[in-house]
């Protein structure tokens, strides 16, 4: 039987940086010009199988950037296995707004939490601020995951999504783990195996 994973991951950062954008594409391969911004947050779902048959289906919270919903957010990432923390490379500052999310995230969320840095808007590439190397840099000093993505367009989307769900597995608790893996990990609510707690699958949210 293939092993099953779910996850929950939550995307934070700047206001207009496009965090529901990149859910929306990677959601429902759909991308909207003139996308409202986010009240409190929004929930999803969507689930990516590897090569291998590994499903892992991931409980997405976007969160609202705006200043006035700063302090929603540690309840978004209180219990997240994974944050993707998203820039606009045509903006500097928003590039600086992440590492404040970034330190945030590495003194208060789970110590196993699994952090992509995504800088978005490629296609906007001719407007570029933040170059690949800086931002490269900083992930790698830093041991996080990253990627640059344009919802606009789909380019990089799936591939960061997917690079999450590869890690992930590797990381997680037995109890989160398929039934051959057994090594020690991280605390036992960072994740959950399908094959061993099912669950409905058309159920948005459980929390
Ligand atoms: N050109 C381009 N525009 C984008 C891209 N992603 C998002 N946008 C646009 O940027 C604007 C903001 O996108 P949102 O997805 O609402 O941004 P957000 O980060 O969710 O903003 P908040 O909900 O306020 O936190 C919208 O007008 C999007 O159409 C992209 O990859 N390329
Ligand atoms: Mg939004």
């Amino acid at each position: 039987m293939s092993k099953q994973y779910q996850f929950k991951l939550v995307l934070l950062g700047e206001s207009a940086v496009g965090k529901s954008s990149l859910v929306l594409r990677f959601v429902k391969d759909q991308f909207d010009d003139y996308r409202e911004s986010t009240i409190g947050a929004a929930f999803l779902t969507q689930t990516v199988t590897l090569e291998d048959q590994t499903s892992v289906k991931f409980e997405i919270w976007d969160t609202a950037g705006q200043e006035r919903y700063k302090s929603l957010a540690p309840m978004y990432y209180r219990n997240a296995n994974c944050a993707v923390v998203v820039y606009d490379i045509t903006q500097s500052a928003s590039l600086e707004k992440a590492r404040t999310w970034i330190r945030e995230l590495q003194r208060q969320a789970d110590p196993n939490i699994v952090i992509a840095l995504c800088g978005n808007k490629t296609d906007l590439a001719a407007r570029r601020q933040v170059t690949q190397e800086e931002a490269k840099k900083y992930a790698e000093e830093e041991g996080l995951m990253w990627g640059e993505t344009s919802a606009k367009t789909g380019e990089g989307v799936n591939d960061i999504f997917t690079a999450i769900a590869k890690k992930l597995p590797l990381i997680a608790p037995p109890s989160a783990r398929g039934a051959t893996r057994g090594a020690a990990g991280a605390p036992a609510r960072t994740g959950v195996d399908l094959n061993k707690q099912p669950v409905a699958q058309n159920e948005p949210c459980n929390c």
